[in-house]
């Protein structure tokens, strides 16, 4: 696909787009601006924008809009896009929209997680891309794309590419945001009000983990967790411990980082950054997670916690000495 217009045909006229479960800032700002360009763009759709319940610093995106959370079961759409899914189960809200309209050839995929298998009936999926917003951008007549796609769009590669500093922030990755900040987006304000801007309560989260994690000087591995009697102590949920891996990436003394927090159902998410040549979407992918060469995640039950630590410290250390 080389523009969004080859998909959106003249008989359309109810579109769904969805994300990810527990939607990032590139998946909000993703979906949110296709939305935006559709609407803008194509009178006659009905477009219904489908997202999880997200973060505080992301909610500005979709201000004034009616964003559906539950799974569009039974709604029957003429097309379902989804964005920044790394594959069918991690579509969040809209997963039954999206599943029905999959058996009647009604889906496309645009994603940049090179794991993605190709789940929709049109698939676009650029694995080098530093985001699902650049690739959804890369996609639209840049003519078309309204300030408020812009911003949703900008937001997205921001938080997904790390402000530009992430190895995916390409020479085409600088040209589209360009491109979008000459829309008038407020990039100065958005990057102050949606990365710089941690509540107290998920600093201290992330101070928590700090003090109470284990360095392993030799191996050049930290490993931190949160309970979820930790997380009810601060008030929190996971989904607002986003933020934790990002800081402890700050630790100078490791080449990888594992934070591992814990489900209200009792199950662990764990979530790996590397800065060094250790790929651990390779080490994620052995307990069936997924992700990026610097960022990636998986789970696991609690009983198998404790072996998941230990297999990911030999796994790192595996690669070191391969
Ligand atoms: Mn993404």
């Amino acid at each position: 696909m080389n523009n969004i217009s080859e998909v959106i045909t003249e008989e359309l006229r109810r579109v769904a787009v969805v994300g990810h479960v527990r939607p990032d800032g590139d998946c909000v700002g993703s979906v949110m601006g296709i939305y935006h360009y559709l609407t803008d763009n194509y009178k006659y759709l009905e477009v219904t924008p489908y997202l999880e319940p997200m973060t505080e610093n992301l909610k500005f995106m979709v201000e004034g809009i009616t964003v559906r959370e539950d799974s569009g079961a039974g709604e029957d759409y003429d097309l379902v896009i989804s964005s920044d899914a790394s594959d069918i189960g991690r579509i969040g809200a809209g997963k039954d929209a999206f599943t029905e309209a999959k058996t009647k050839n009604r889906t496309v995929c645009i994603d940049h997680h090179v794991t993605n298998p190709n789940f929709a009936d049109v698939n676009h999926v650029e694995p080098e891309a530093s985001s699902a917003s650049e690739v959804v951008t890369g996609l639209l007549d840049r003519e078309k794309i309204s300030l408020l796609a812009a911003t949703c769009l900008y937001t997205g590669i921001i938080h997904d590419s790390g402000v530009f500093r992430f190895d995916s922030t390409s020479p085409r990755t600088l040209r589209i945001a360009a491109d979008l900040i000459e829309k008038g987006v407020p990039f100065s304000l958005i990057i102050q009000d949606s990365v710089s801007n941690e509540p107290i309560q998920q600093l201290k989260a992330f101070a928590h983990v700090l003090n109470e994690g284990v360095l392993y000087e030799d191996e050049r591995i930290f490993v931190g967790r949160a309970s979820t009697a930790l997380q009810e102590s601060l008030g929190l949920t996971p989904r607002e411990l986003g933020s934790v891996v990002m800081y402890l990436n700050y630790i100078k003394e490791a080449d990888v980082e594992l934070f591992m927090y814990q489900n209200p159902d009792g199950t662990w998410k764990g979530s790996l950054r590397s800065k060094s040549p250790v790929d651990v979407a390779a080490i994620a992918a052995s307990f069936g997670g997924g992700g990026h060469k610097k960022a990636a995640g998986f789970s696991v039950s609690d009983e198998e916690l404790e072996d998941a630590i230990e297999k990911v410290r030999a796994l790192k250390k595996e690669q070191v000495n391969s």
